[in-house]
């Protein structure tokens, strides 16, 4: 294996047009942070690069959506990442923004080396232009049917009714999302990278060279150079982003995905005078932690633009992660469907580390995963309280009430008490090789499994019992299990810094390297520890279901937002009507029918007479709460028998679209059988 002097690490850059939530960072700042804490524990030198990208047309919808400038948008959204980032304890060395001075000097140059270069062809090419509000559209400002399904509401790239690709030209009367109006076609003149010529090199690069890539990583670039890669343009008509710096290129902006990954090396350049070692130099592997949507830019496109400009190092791994879900369902900004970091972080004050915990255990690391919250809990009371906190609260416990804190010097150590500690320099290799591999999941099963070897220790030699007869032998037990409470600080640092912190101060340790992991005198016989705390606590099933009904409530939302007021129905003659005889009535008696969710048994008052109705209300309404109520009843409707009941008309209720029903009522209360004309 080559090797090399330095790493840096960089995590793709988030869209400064929302705040980040869970999907973004199981897939990407939880497993970077993890393996950036491990290098540094390695005394390796380690850069870790991240921050907003704030160009392209995302950041222009969401300005247009709330009315404010995009400047406005990025800001806002900016600060709210950084600062959740920050509070998280993603330990970056940089959080930078691609709207800094920095990058707009460094995108220009590279795109101007290009261009004087002659790596680009230049296109013209013809577009929608919207005439009224004098620009071109981009493909998510342009809106008409979708060719392949006929949904009316396809954007200019892409269906979301079928999920097709189409290109704006594609759409059935199409029409601008700004103005309404249909746009009209115009030349515009643009820059492309010919990705095509760079077929054979990435095909060597990656096909052969990168072997070791992840398979989902790996194989999405193979399907990419399978098929034929076409000139990319990396010029937009745009008014938001970093201007073309050519002449002639007025009113165009680098496309958001030339100048984002350039961003990388921007904030490297923010962070140190040193960046050329760490962007230039063969000796430093780079390594980009992004989600599966952007493995195409990272490990296709950015290269290319890299090789193209020659004098930059490539990415030598891209650990890309599929999906995660919540709750069974896509994550989704704009549906709201998320959990956001800056929520979090509010509602679980102080439980940082669960939330990595749980995101790490459960990563989408070689399939979409979900997160639910019954599992969060579930890890969090039966792991990380059953597992690490008991073994540790165990252990400082009584080293408390047996020695008042101070670490017991063992006479002599059994073979039980020798295979125990040996074993920790066995998980240790485990951790290491799942780490360099960025198999996360496995290195914190593995790691964890150094406290279930305590808690089985514990278990097995019993200190509680030996204390009363055999003083020698309880001070060995002690002994060995505050080395393993004191390699846990090490081992498990990368995945919980902030628990990990809490209990150095616990046992009175300062920070150890990666190497001291395996020692077996970490706390030497004499030292004295403090009081003991818990480490983690137990969360109780109300805090989850509060989630769950934040969830449900947002569920609903979107349910009466989206639903769509169906289209009138064919007309009917006033003699058509006036065949429905309705009368207002009142329920005397509600019951649920046995075995059937849905339905419900009620007897009527209609003023006529008194009947049965049976009504599919049971899901919304309990009978207790509808006994007494006034409500219309369609009174001449052919009766009909339901689970052998035979029903005599229908209750009318309104149907919102979010699932709910309502009772039509008359305003005030009136006498029974009255008509409904
Ligand atoms: N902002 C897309 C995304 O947030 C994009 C990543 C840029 S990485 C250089 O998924
Ligand atoms: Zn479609």
């Amino acid at each position: 294996m080559k090797s090399f002097k330095r790493t840096l690490v960089t995590t793709a850059l988030p869209y400064a047009n929302g705040p980040v939530h869970i999907g973004h960072l199981a897939g990407v700042y939880i497993p970077a942070d993890i393996y950036v804490r491990y290098l540094r524990l390695k005394n390796e030198d380690v850069l870790f690069i991240g921050g907003s990208d704030e160009h392209g047309v995302p950041i222009t919808i969401k300005a247009k959506k709330e009315g404010v400038s995009p400047q406005d948008i990025v800001d806002k959204y900016h600060k709210i990442i950084k600062d959740s980032f920050e509070k998280f304890g993603i330990s970056f060395d940089i959080y930078s923004r691609t709207t800094s001075k920095t990058h707009t000097e460094v995108a220009s140059k590279i795109f101007k080396k290009l261009y004087d270069e002659g790596k680009f062809i230049e296109q013209t090419t013809e577009q929608y232009y919207d005439e009224e509000n004098r620009q071109f559209l981009a493909d998510r400002y342009i809106m008409g049917t979708c060719p392949k399904c006929g949904y009316d509401k396809a954007y200019g790239d892409q269906c979301e009714h079928c999920g097709s690709a189409i290109s704006p030209t594609e759409l059935i009367n199409p029409r601008s999302t700004i103005s309404g109006n249909a746009p009209v076609l115009r030349k515009t003149k643009h820059w492309f990278l010919p990705l095509n010529d760079y077929e054979p090199w990435l095909k060597k690069w990656i096909l052969e060279g990168h072997k070791e890539w992840k398979p989902n990583v790996y194989g999405q670039c193979k399907s990419w150079l399978d098929g034929s890669l076409q000139p990319r343009a990396v010029t937009r008509d745009l008014n938001w982003g970093i201007p073309v710096p050519i002449k002639g290129a007025e009113g165009k902006v680098l496309y958001v995905w030339f100048d984002a990954p350039i961003g990388y090396i921007s904030a490297t350049k923010d962070l140190t005078p040193d960046w050329e070692k760490y962007w230039k130099d063969p000796e430093t592997r780079l390594i980009h932690f992004i989600g599966k949507d952007n493995i195409v830019f990272h490990c296709i496109i950015f290269p290319a633009i890299l090789k193209a400009e020659g004098s930059y190092i490539l990415p030598d791994n891209v650990p890309a992660n599929e999906f995660l879900n919540l709750e069974g369902d896509k994550i989704s900004t704009s549906r709201n469907w998320a959990v956001w970091l800056h929520e979090y972080l509010e509602d679980f004050s102080g439980k940082e580390d669960v939330l990595k915990y749980v995101l790490t255990a459960n990563a989408p690391e070689t399939k979409d995963n979900d997160f639910t919250w019954k599992d969060f809990q579930k890890r969090n009371n039966n792991e990380l309280v059953a597992i690490l906190g008991n073994f540790i609260n165990r252990t400082l416990v009584l080293t408390q009430k047996y020695y008042e804190g101070v670490i017991p010097e063992p006479e002599v150590l059994n073979d039980e008490d020798k295979k125990t500690l040996a074993e920790i320099t066995n998980l240790k290799a485990l951790v290491e090789k799942s780490l360099d591999n960025f198999r996360f999941r496995e290195a914190l099963k593995e790691a964890m499994d150094l406290a279930r070897l305590g808690n089985k220790y514990l278990a097995d030699q019993e200190p509680w019992k030996t204390y009363k007869k055999d003083a020698e032998r309880t001070k060995s037990i002690m002994y060995v299990s505050l080395q393993i409470a004191a390699n846990l600080t090490i081992m498990m640092e990368p995945f919980l810094p902030f628990s990990m912190n809490k209990l150095r101060r616990l046992i009175n340790l300062e920070k150890h390297d990666w190497c001291d992991l395996g020692l077996t005198d970490l706390l030497k016989p004499g030292h004295k520890i403090n009081n003991p705390e818990l480490l983690f606590e137990k969360i109780e099933d109300e805090a989850i279901n509060a989630q769950i009904k934040k969830l449900q409530d947002t569920k609903k939302t979107n349910l009466l937002e989206n639903s769509e007021v169906k289209q009138a129905k064919e007309s009917c003659s006033y003699d058509d009507f006036s065949k429905m005889d309705i009368r207002t009535s009142t329920i005397l008696e509600a019951e649920l029918v046995p075995k059937t969710k849905k339905l419900m048994k009620l007897k009527v008052d209609t003023g006529i007479d008194k009947r049965t109705i049976v009504s599919g209300i049971a899901e919304y309404f309990k009978p207790k709460d509808i006994i007494g109520k006034q409500v219309l009843v369609l009174v001449n409707l052919e009766p009909r028998k339901l689970r052998g009941i035979e029903s005599k008309g229908m209750i009318l209720m309104e149907e919102s679209g979010d699932g709910s029903l309502n009772f039509v009522v008359p305003e005030k209360k009136v006498k029974n059988g009255s008509e409904v004309r």
